[in-house]
């Protein structure tokens, strides 16, 4: 009876408890989306991957069903069904009090997920179905929920038994909450990769995927004997490797630490660390440790081998890992995280193992192994050279730019130095270009053709960027340098016009130049464009001549249609310019330069960082996203008036 009031008052703080999930899911699960739902699967295997790793399971079974639900079957032990210190059976335990998760005693579990095992109650909140089959002694037990409400009758607290096992094992199958989340699909590509990811991090597990959802039916198992080396050879599948992959893994106070690391011919880095089997998206303690011994350890072995010599400096760490892949996997038996989406782990001790299992491995690899430590050493050599001469590049042009603003031949400077009067026309072609310069107002409008085509900046490197004629060109006539991810030597308060005006003609090549251009700005001088200095000039598509009456530029096709619509009957001549060169010094004047009678388009930038990704999406080297853009948006990219 005791137990029964202890049961009664308990529970009131259970429901509150569930009910915090239902009414700020976000904090549990991270968001309602997609995202969020497919959580719900990953926390539940989260929980069998435990019993991995506490010892006793082997295999999991995870099924997308026909009815929209999940189920994840495990052969672990089973959830502990007996009476537990609240008056009821574990399991209830388990699945409705925040916090408990199957971690009742430290020492059952060496090591758990990022959430304390707080995610069956959590999952179980958010189902609208939820049924649990534990397999324990010859038994079938079996518990029932609704969005975390139970709806098995215990008896004398515990469970009933429904049927007769052979096994051990626990089965949970529920049913997302439509309620709460944006769409109850669960997307199977993102859950295989990371049934896919879990079975690399564990190698004697074995997970059997199942959808038996209409249109989508699949079956996969996966097993991944090779564990963390095969990680990083399927990482690295479509790369040239430097050398086999190399694997190491020790630990101390309850703490392990498991690497892997290849080098490939190419100019990037990527390293994944997880925790628990977690993966961490913001790396961490475990990553710093070791990213800095391998750093000293490298440059120590090339200052013994004299590839380093005593005058030159260390390589840096980006150096050190261009072209490396790893995966640095940490068992924890009480993780921390910090950052905004709590993935980056603080534990401090962790980076001290990791740091030293990292430099008595390697240094034992690499005294092993010169051949590969030689390969390793060459990545960051071909890194250093190309840091170094970007940073000369760098150095350069600042040093000439202090000497040379105007030097440039083609550009023709203003005469005033009144910035703020002054304005800059960037011209497509030596042609237009000269009639521009003949057409202008010398006192306040400079001149600067560009021949044809400027580089991408999206797709060349530093070095080349800066090594660009044009590119120099503007950098020096504009006066106030550029930034760049290293350093930021751009000063705006030295920008010698008020206006930059790309001038370019009105068809797609000169749309082109113009976005090629604002790629540059954007990535190495974007205060232009956010302090506003960054304009495109409209030339007019027509003249309209009447027989009688003023001639009239029209600046595109509505107004041709307007013009038409007024001049209702009367004839008139209508000339079409097909560029700016095909326009005399006086007509380019009335058009395109005139403060008067001119029309400029000012270059904004609402939000700089989705600026920058499409940026990176138009002018990258990325196609297909491009092409699907253009393709979607072809319509509503006409030129707005
Ligand atoms: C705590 C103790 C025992 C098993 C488990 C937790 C356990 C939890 C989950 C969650 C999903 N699958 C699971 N399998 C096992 C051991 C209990 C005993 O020895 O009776």
């Amino acid at each position: 009876m005791a137990q029964n009031q202890e049961y009664n008052a308990s529970s009131i703080t259970v429901l509150e408890g569930l009910e915090a999930v239902r009414m700020r899911p976000g904090m549990y699960i991270g968001s309602v989306s997609t995202r969020g739902l497919n959580h719900l699967i990953y926390e539940i295997v989260d929980n069998a991957v435990d019993e991995h790793l506490a010892g006793f399971c082997t295999e999991v079974r995870v099924t997308l069903e026909e009815d929209g639900s999940a189920t994840i079957d495990d052969n672990g032990r089973g959830i502990p069904v007996e009476m537990h210190e609240m008056g009821v059976s574990a399991e209830r335990v388990v699945f409705t009090t925040l916090h408990a998760g199957g971690k009742f005693d430290n020492t059952v579990y060496k090591t758990s997920g990022g959430l304390h095992g707080v995610g069956s109650s959590v999952v179980n909140a958010l189902a609208k179905q939820m049924t649990v089959r534990v397999r324990k002694d010859g038994n079938v037990y079996e518990d029932t929920y609704e969005r975390g409400v139970p709806t098995t009758k215990l008896v004398k607290g515990l469970l009933p038994v429904v049927g007769k096992a052979k096994n051990s094992g626990t089965w949970v199958n529920f049913t997302p909450d439509d309620t709460i989340f944006d769409k109850t699909r669960f997307k199977e590509d993102d859950i295989k990769s990371r049934l896919h990811e879990t079975c690399y991090l564990n190698p004697n597990l074995t997970i059997l995927y199942e959808d038996k959802r209409k249109g989508t039916e699949e079956k996969i198992k996966f097993h991944e004997p090779d564990g963390l080396i095969g990680f990083v050879k399927e990482m690295n599948k479509s790369s040239q490797p430097v050398h086999d992959v190399v694997y190491f893994k020790g630990g101390a106070d309850n703490i392990e630490v498991e690497i892997a690391f290849q080098y490939v011919n190419e100019f990037k880095e990527d390293i994944l660390g997880f925790c628990n089997c977690i993966y961490n998206a913001e790396g961490g303690t475990h990553i710093t440790g070791f990213k800095s011994m391998f750093t000293n350890v490298i440059n120590n072995y090339a200052r013994e081998l004299n590839i380093l010599k005593d005058k030159d400096a260390n390589f840096t760490g980006a150096d050190v890992r261009n072209g490396m892949t790893a995966v640095v996997s940490l068992k924890h038996p009480d993780p921390r995280f910090e950052g905004q989406t709590k993935t980056k782990l603080d534990n401090q001790d962790a980076a001290k193992i990791v740091s030293k299992v990292t430099g008595d491995e390697i240094t034992r690899y690499f005294d092993r192994n010169l051949e590969v430590l030689k390969g390793v050493i060459a990545c960051a050599e071909k890194s250093a050279k190309i840091r170094k001469s970007e940073e000369k590049a760098k150095t350069n042009l600042l040093s000439k730019q202090k000497y040379s603003f105007d030097s440039n031949g083609k550009l023709a400077n203003c005469i005033s130095k009144e910035a703020e009067k002054c304005e800059i026309f960037i011209v497509e072609g030596d042609s237009a270009g000269g009639s521009a310069k003949m057409a202008r107002d010398r006192m306040y409008q400079a001149i600067l053709p560009i021949r044809g085509k400027i580089l991408n900046v999206e797709k060349a490197s530093m070095d080349k960027v800066l090594a660009n004629q044009e590119i120099k060109a503007m950098i020096n006539a504009f006066g106030c340098g550029f930034s760049e991810g290293y350093g930021n030597d751009f000063d705006i308060s030295k920008l010698k016009y008020d206006k930059i005006i790309i001038m370019a003609d009105a068809d797609v090549d000169g749309a082109h130049i113009a976005t090629l251009l604002l790629t540059l700005f954007y990535r190495f001088m974007p205060e232009l464009i956010l302090q506003g200095h960054v304009y495109i000039a409209m030339p007019p598509l027509y003249k309209a001549i009447p027989k009688k009456g003023k001639e009239e530029y029209l600046y595109d096709d509505k107004a041709l249609a307007a013009y038409r619509k007024k001049h209702d009957g009367s004839s008139f001549t209508l000339q079409r310019y097909k560029g700016l060169g095909e326009m005399d010094a006086e007509q380019l004047w009335e058009t395109t330069l005139d403060p008067n009678a001119r029309m400029l388009k000012s270059v904004a930038i609402e939000d700089a960082r989705q600026a920058s990704a499409m940026t990176e999406l138009l002018m990258g080297t990325d196609v297909p996203p491009r092409r699907a853009f253009i393709h979607e948006f072809a319509t509503e990219a006409e030129i707005d008036t």
